[in-house]
């Protein structure tokens, strides 16, 4: 027997070369056979492959292939997330240009995915830096502001001092900056938003048609940052008019409380707040309140744990049912930018309040009573934000709560007072970077024609590559001469680019569309291409991206509907959602600064792509965090080599059959017989588990079981054609089974076996219901050695088992329905005698 050893590196680089040569996975969208869209969240181009990658991505590999295997038309594509600030945070490191060291990551981080295997169409690559790509985003840009989708608004600003841009809420991290950990300011500027809040009901409504499709931890993550708020705007007059302004709006949730409002509450930015102070005397300590609440940071006002503060302002307002004042206060937890910048506070009923009434000494009114028992607002120690009958509430007592609220709506807009609204979290998304490294905004500043857009036939509007970017990581476009020097598009007069870039969100918002047409230089899609591809089947990414990326994708599916590029019939990009888990070290993440990163790499140099494909698969089902266990991939490794040490020794008796391609004639033997039972059986929990249900973890066990029983089979087994066949067959299946895993051994062992054609391109095997039926025996059933009837058992069926059948046979029971079962004898294959007396 010749011993030859498993060699994945060269199996390996061949199946690549043979794949880049053919590019083997090219589809194309003219085909009868049914689409599937398969897409991995694009990576951005840091420099390497890390092991989250190559889990994301041989999972979307495995569903691809199987896909295909399947019979269905898929479209697997790659490409680059390719702006943003690593690049230029490079540069100033190594003293390289960013699009410099963009290209050379992308060329190595392609390569090392090619290195795994992968079964990406290549043709459709794109990079989102490259004008090709972004030309279309500066084209949508335009037709949105002619839209009024887009618009220009000063507004406060999370700053990064040392970034020198501002950050996206998200992107502070207790109040530093994610990147460099610097404490973040406020700093108000002009900038270019985006329109989303115009599709907030959309955004939310549509969340249902995927339920079912993405994890309902995704969704209830989207339901939450739109966060709906329904309930009325009401407004208090205000005690001493200041010039024109009648009262002050606000919004609450909760109008069945009005009556127990003691105080109201205003952001320390609420546009009034000077007007309100005038003439105060203590106007001064406001001011320095204002200023000092001002600089705190956005996210740490929202937070649960905000210690209250606030100041009282002088002034007063009165009650819309009453009359009674209301003194008006500023308060640190009141947001500029939420509903109307202004709290009705109502202690007794909101935790909030009650903190901040309990610290200043505001009265508590209980206005809503727990049914059956009686609040007494000196000694309560927390709100009563349960439900309960409005008590205290003028014409309204009596009403339970619920009621009270559409009621004192309706009351308040009779006397327009008020009215009932709701209210969005969402905020509209700023788009505005004050960063080099990404698109241009294609504006164009004129003393005299204002804010004018840049004429389409003039796009792209370049990213000039030429140019240094400068040490202390501000950006050069405004001081680039050449770039921010213009013609105006209007009057031809000296003009000034915009010189922001584009939130590289923006670029991701819309690359799974562009990978339809990817090539196309007269438009970004093309229609039948859109309509043949969209919407994705299964997407696939980290848990990271469940808010913004999936939510800006989203709005950005409806908003290019509505200009007309996507078709009109479709709502959501992403029909199911695969949040991938993490891969760990000892427990935690790997990280340069723990030392604790396994490198992709050196992991395909030691055990091969296939290994570290199976391992990444085998360890848990895709949705986990698994650890990386050096003995799990040495395991991994271990099973390959079995599979190929089992083909190899045996090979002299394969025969080029294909997955379950031996016929009920072939197993003429109870060893045959059992074998092709068993290769059935798991082509069926296979193909459910990888095909279906994803859990490919499973289906892997399932095919190292049959590699075992082949193994116990293979002395057993005879050499007639018959046996052969079966045996090969099973051989077949085992390739064909692993193969979306691990394409490479599969498809070298496949060729040996005598295929001409890639084992990718073959049909996913169908297993046959007869097939897994096991043999039936007849066993004589005896009582006290007296034949008293038969019974039909599975072939294998241990001795447990035929007791068990034994007794709980009619006949048996019958004759030992008066006696006591004192021992059972089984014989097995031929009989069971029950002792009783
Ligand atoms: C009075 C009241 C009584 C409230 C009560 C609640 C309970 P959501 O659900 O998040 O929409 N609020 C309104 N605007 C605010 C702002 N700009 N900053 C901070 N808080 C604000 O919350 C709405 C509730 O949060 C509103 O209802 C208001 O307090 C407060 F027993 O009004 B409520
Ligand atoms: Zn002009």
């Amino acid at each position: 027997m010749t011993q030859e050893r498993y060699n994945p590196q060269a199996i390996e680089e061949k199946w690549q070369a043979r794949w880049r040569k053919e590019n083997a996975f090219a589809s194309t969208h003219e085909s009868d056979k049914p689409k599937y869209y398969v897409l991995e969240m694009f990576p951005y181009p840091s420099g390497n492959i890390h092991m989250g990658h190559v889990r994301n991505y041989s999972i979307g590999d495995v569903v691809a292939r199987c896909k295909r295997m399947q019979g269905f038309n898929v479209l697997h594509p790659m490409g680059w997330d390719a702006f943003g600030l690593p690049a230029e945070n490079a540069a100033i490191k190594h003293h390289v240009h960013p699009a410099q060291w963009t290209y050379a990551n992308i060329d190595n981080m392609r390569a090392q995915l090619q290195r795994l295997g992968y079964s990406y169409d290549w043709s459709r690559e794109i990079a989102t830096c490259r004008p090709e790509y972004y030309r279309w985003e500066q084209m949508f840009f335009l037709r949105l502001l002619e839209k009024g989708l887009v618009y220009r608004k000063k507004a406060p600003q999370n700053w990064c001092p040392s970034c020198h841009t501002v950050l996206a809420n998200e992107q502070v991290i207790d109040g530093l900056c994610w990147r460099c950990d610097s404490r973040v300011e406020q700093k108000d500027l002009t900038q270019w938003f985006l329109k989303i809040t115009a599709y907030g009901d959309e955004l939310l409504a549509d969340l249902s048609r995927l339920e079912g499709g993405w994890p309902d931890r995704v969704l209830a993550m989207q339901r939450n940052w739109i966060g709906k708020s329904t309930g009325a705007a009401i407004s208090f007059g205000l005690e001493k008019s200041i010039g024109g302004v009648r009262g002050i709006e606000v919004f609450t949730t909760r109008p069945d409380t009005v009556f127990g409002v003691t105080f109201m509450t205003l952001a320390p930015e609420h546009p009034l707040v000077e007007k309100l102070i005038e003439g105060y005397e203590k106007a001064g300590d406001v001011r320095a309140f204002v200023e000092r609440i001002r600089n705190m940071d956005r996210l740490d006002r929202q937070s649960d744990t905000l210690e209250k503060e606030g100041i009282f302002t002088g002034a007063y307002a009165l009650h819309p049912f009453t009359g009674q004042r209301v003194p008006l206060w500023l308060g640190n937890f009141v947001l500029a930018d939420y509903g109307t910048g202004a709290v009705m506070g109502v202690p007794a009923h909101d935790q909030r309040d009650f903190d901040f009434a309990r610290k200043y000494g505001l009265p508590v009114r209980v206005v809503i009573s727990p049914e059956g028992r009686q609040l007494d607002p000196q000694n309560m120690t927390e709100a009563w934000t349960e439900p309960g009958i409005m008590v205290n509430s003028g014409s309204f007592d009596g009403m339970p709560n619920e009621d009270g609220k559409k009621a004192v709506a309706e009351a308040l807009d009779k006397d327009g007072k008020g009215k009932a609204t709701t209210q969005f979290r969402l905020r509209d998304w700023n788009i505005s970077r004050q960063r080099f490294w990404g698109a241009p905004i294609p504006v164009i500043y004129c003393e005299k024609c204002g804010v004018v857009p840049e004429k389409e036939e003039n796009l792209p509007v370049l990213l000039p590559l030429d140019v240094k970017v400068r040490d202390d990581g501000r950006s050069p476009l405004p001081e680039t001469p050449s770039f921010a020097d213009c013609a105006c598009p209007c009057c031809g007069g000296p003009a000034r680019r915009e010189t922001d870039t584009m939130d590289t969100f923006v670029e991701s918002s819309w690359y799974f569309a562009r990978y339809t047409d990817a090539r196309d230089d007269k438009a970004p899609f093309k229609p039948e291409a859109l309509q043949y591809w969209l919407p994705v089947d299964q997407y696939i990414g980290g848990v990271e991206h469940a808010i913004l990326h999936l939510l800006y994708s989203r709005f950005f599916t409806k908003v290019l509907r509505d200009l007309g590029f996507f078709p009109k019939d479709l709502a959501e990009p992403f029909t199911n959602l695969l949040t991938q888990g993490m891969v760990l070290k000892d427990g935690g993440k790997m990280s340069k600064s723990k030392g604790n990163v396994v490198d992709p790499t050196e992991m395909i140099k030691k055990y091969g792509a296939d290994t570290v494909r199976l391992f990444c698969l085998f360890a848990a089902p895709p949705e986990r965090d698994f650890d990386w266990s050096d003995s799990g991939i040495e395991g991994a490794s271990r099973f390959l080599a079995r599979v190929w040490r089992l083909f190899t020794e045996e090979e002299a008796r394969l025969l080029p059959l294909n997955a379950c391609g031996s016929s009920a004639e072939d197993a003429d033997s109870g060893e045959s017989r059992d074998l092709r039972r068993r290769e059935h059986l798991t082509v069926k929990k296979a193909g459910e588990d990888m095909g279906g249900r994803f859990q490919f973890n499973t289906a892997i066990a399932a095919v190292m079981e049959l590699v075992n029983a082949m193994y116990l089979s293979r002395e057993k087994l005879g050499r007639s054609e018959a046996e052969r066949r079966v045996f090969s067959s099973a051989m077949a299946t085992v390739l064909t089974l692993l193969s979306p895993i691990t394409p490479h051994l599969c498809e070298e062992l496949w060729e040996r076996l005598g295929h001409t054609a890639q084992l990718a391109a073959e049909p996913w095997p169908q297993w046959d219901e007869a097939a897994t039926a096991q043999d039936m025996l007849t066993v004589a059933l005896q009582v006290n050695g007296k034949l008293r009837g038969t019974l039909e058992v599975p072939a294998g069926a241990d001795k447990g088992a035929l007791e068990q059948a034994a007794l709980a046979d009619p006949a048996v029971q019958r004759h030992t329905a008066d006696l006591t079962v004192r021992k059972v004898v089984v014989v097995p294959g031929k009989l069971v005698n029950i002792v009783a007396n």
